[in-house]
């Protein structure tokens, strides 16, 4: 175990050994029960659901919660930080899902998106993940384009009627020998018919990664007096910290639920962002009433989040050699090239937002269900970068300033059976999008300052900001059971988004600050256009699920086409584009990072998922069968005919499950092909194709479950194919100041041992 490994064991195991034992000791009451509950949301064949149950051996060792979704079909993952990962629903990422969390739609609110939805609940924090892959019901999100992934910290559970009060908890820790991550959660709650009070909280940390086989950084940097080992893949540390506090009344037709959420991370790297998260608070307030009638029920939410986020160079960026010294010497003072310490460059973001959500939910009839609701939310965000070195002064650079997007929707579902065998969905969205920022400066406003600020800042000034877009969801789901064993469903969607304001209101040309403004991990610099317009998909989709009565074995495929007019794509930023802009005359170059500016194209996506499983053997020795996975996916912009950039190649999950009392053990095959279709515009890099094979176990005891695993065991070096451009450290802050080409590598060979009581 490292220094920093038994130092992190140390904070995080010592406070829990504090707990009060009373508790433990506790003897288990009946089990809780829920008297009211949510609605059922409608349930399209491709939709998938995960809860403590199915997660149990997934979620044990690891803090990104978005990690959890990799063997989900249809779903792959932009590598980001290490407790961050961005999922792609088909091929679409980001902000072109929905994504809630405890029924919020929270946004990133950084430049490089480093804090995400998911980031904001760790792994032992969740109590289920639904993912809405294709065909998103209206009543399940908006603003959106691609699906929608729904997850929620656990549902309150109160004392049974007549019983004494109800205390839970669970007890869990993991740790993971590559980059010596390690984890601990903690849950408690106490809960009588009527009320309950509970505490979720937990911490995840973990060092730099180590690339499998013989991976070469392409600098030599590092801490002072430690090089950076050639296989470590430097800015891919991270230290995570997570809190729930819940309360909740019911009575027999009511429940009001409180939650209030804080999020702590001192530091989290960025492999592939030329910035390091060095801190990143939400606070956030969740109220939620949920009431039962004799026509329905009604849910009402009011919610409010406040995120201070900060980004500055971490250690492997800020202790560079100039030269390929080899020598582990300490970085110079500041300025003394070459063995030199960048100078930081601050950046920070506020954003405030608050929301409220009303749905009824109206039951007509045995069979008719008609879903009624409106949201609002109103988001405001400032981006500043206080003055530092090298250019970076006298005043502040306002990257976004006085960012305002308002929402405003109203939606109708119904859902019912117009024939024996039949089940049918029709919702319609209506949704309004209200887009501002003030008017900014660089860091400074004299002539001559670099990279064109004050012409960039003088043009965008200039221009009318506010922006009123106004969108109409659409989505049609018809299911069809001709047999027990099979199950069909056609969906069509129209669905759209109105750009995010990093997308309209960036507006530096400069390189430094466009690579700055980047989401998507590629190296590049970009710069918003106020003038785009939302992104429109139609998405057609079908889902064919052969099964077992009992789905002892199945086979699903479900094949999907989209296309999106106005798909918010990149263009070259040139003079031709931007006069008087810091960007070249021309710019053809196809092996460097260049500067970008957001533009409207239209894209086409098509794709097929397969999953399915195969029982082999079921005997004395145990229940054998095999998982299998298949996701294609391809993606074309129409008018330049590039490829759209980070589409998962071609890739296969092959598990092999094997149960006996209470083991659980699987091996697992990973195949991806190589990426050869890559977004020429964006020069994204094409990374080979690779297998990896894990194997892991777990035993689950009445309330003590243990797993162990091992990830990469043949210690393969590979490219993450949608981890983006390798800028960890070294010089990040001039766009070509380091090589172009090397993409970020995934782990290596890596043990992990997790355990978790339940008391
Ligand atoms: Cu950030």
């Amino acid at each position: 175990m490292s220094a920093l490994a038994r130092t992190a064991f140390h904070r995080l195991l010592l406070p829990l050994a504090a707990l009060p034992l009373a508790v433990l000791a506790q003897t288990t009451a009946a089990p809780g029960r829920i008297v009211i509950t949510a609605p059922r949301a409608p349930v399209p064949l491709n939709a998938t659901h995960a809860d403590a149950g199915t997660l149990g051996a997934q979620r044990a060792a690891g803090g990104d919660t978005a990690g959890l979704l990799r063997s989900t079909p249809g779903v792959s993952l932009y590598g980001a930080g290490g407790a961050s990962s961005l999922p792609a629903i088909h091929g679409l990422a980001d902000d072109r899902l929905r994504i809630k969390v405890d029924g919020m739609d929270l946004m990133a609110s950084c430049p490089n998106h480093m804090n995400p939805p998911l980031s904001y609940l760790d792994p032992a924090l969740l109590g289920a993940i639904e993912v809405y892959a294709g065909i998103t019901p209206v009543s399940v999100g908006g603003d959106s384009i691609g699906g929608s992934i729904v997850a929620t910290t656990p549902a309150p559970q109160f004392a049974a009627a007549g019983e004494p009060p109800l205390v839970k908890g669970r007890l869990a820790a993991y740790a993971r020998s590559n980059n010596g991550a390690l984890g601990a959660s903690l849950a408690a709650s106490y809960a009588t018919e009527t009320f309950r009070l509970g505490y979720h909280g937990a911490r995840s940390r973990a060092g730099n990664h180590r690339a499998g086989g013989d991976f070469k950084a392409s600098t030599e940097t590092g801490r002072p007096g430690h090089l950076l080992p050639l296989d470590e893949v430097g800015s891919s540390a991270y230290d995570t910290r997570n809190h729930v506090l819940d309360a909740a009344l019911r009575s027999a037709d009511h429940l009001v639920e409180l939650k209030l959420g804080y999020q702590d991370v001192p530091e989290q790297l960025y492999p592939n962002q030329r910035m390091d998260m060095l801190g990143n608070t939400q606070r956030r307030v969740n109220l939620r009433w949920l009431g039962r009638f004799d026509w329905g029920t009604l849910d009402a939410r009011g919610y409010r989040e406040k995120v201070e986020h900060a980004m500055d160079f971490g250690p492997d960026r800020r202790y560079w050699y100039g030269t390929l010294s080899g020598a582990g010497l300490p970085c110079a003072p500041l300025g003394a090239a070459p063995n030199s310490c960048a100078a930081g460059m601050p950046m920070l973001t506020d954003s405030r937002t608050e929301g409220a959500t009303l749905a009824a939910t109206l039951a007509l009839g045995e069979h008719d269900t008609l879903r009624l609701g409106g949201e609002w939310q109103h988001y405001r965000l400032d981006d500043f970068w206080p003055a530092s070195g090298g250019g970076m002064w006298p005043g502040s650079f306002l990257n976004i300033a006085d960012g305002s997007r308002k929402r405003s929707a109203l939606y109708a579902e119904w859902e019912g059976r117009p024939a024996a065998q039949w089940t049918a969905l029709l919702g319609a969205r209506h949704e309004r999008v209200h887009s501002d920022a003030g008017p900014v400066q660089g860091y400074s406003t004299a002539a001559g300052a670099p990279g064109s600020q004050v012409a960039d800042a003088a043009r965008f000034n200039a221009q009318d900001r506010a922006r009123r877009d106004g969108h109409w969801d659409l989505t049609a789901l018809l299911r069809h059971q001709p047999a027990d064993s099979l199950d069909i469903e056609f969906g069509v969607a129209r669905k759209v988004r109105a750009p995010n304001l990093y997308e309209r209101y960036t507006w530096s040309t400069w390189a430094m600050a466009a690579t700055m403004n980047n989401f998507v991990g590629d190296g590049n610099g970009y710069v918003g256009n106020p003038d785009l317009r939302p992104e429109t998909a139609h998405t057609l989709s079908a889902t064919f699920d052969w099964h077992a009565a009992d789905r002892r074995w199945f086979l699903r495929a479900t094949p999907y086409i989209t296309r999106v007019s106005d798909y918010v794509d990149a263009e070259r930023c040139t003079q031709a584009l931007l006069p008087g802009s810091a960007c070249p005359a021309t710019s053809t170059v196809s092996d460097q990072f260049v500067v970008l500016r957001y533009a409207n194209q239209s894209a086409r996506l098509y794709g097929i998922d397969l999953s399915g499983r195969l029982p082999l053997a079921d005997g004395a020795a145990g229940r054998f069968a095999l998982d299998a996975v298949v996701n294609l996916t391809d993606g074309k912009n129409r008018r330049t005919g590039d490829a759209l950039y980070n589409i998962m190649p071609l890739n296969a999950r092959l598990t092999l499950t094997h149960k006996t009392g209470g083991w659980d053990s699987a091996l697992e095959v990973v195949l991806v092909a190589a990426k050869d279709e890559v977004s020429g515009v964006r020069n994204e890099i094409r990374t080979a194709g690779h297998g990896l094979v894990n194997l892991r176990t777990g035993h689950q005891w009445q309330r003590l479950r243990v797993d162990i695993g091992i990830d990469n065991l043949m210690d393969r070096l590979y490219a993450l194919p949608l981890g983006g451009a390798y800028v960890g450290q070294g010089r990040t802050m001039s766009i070509n100041g380091l090589p172009w080409g090397t993409a970020v590598p995934g782990m290596g060979r890596s043990v992990h041992v997790a355990a978790s009581l339940t008391f």
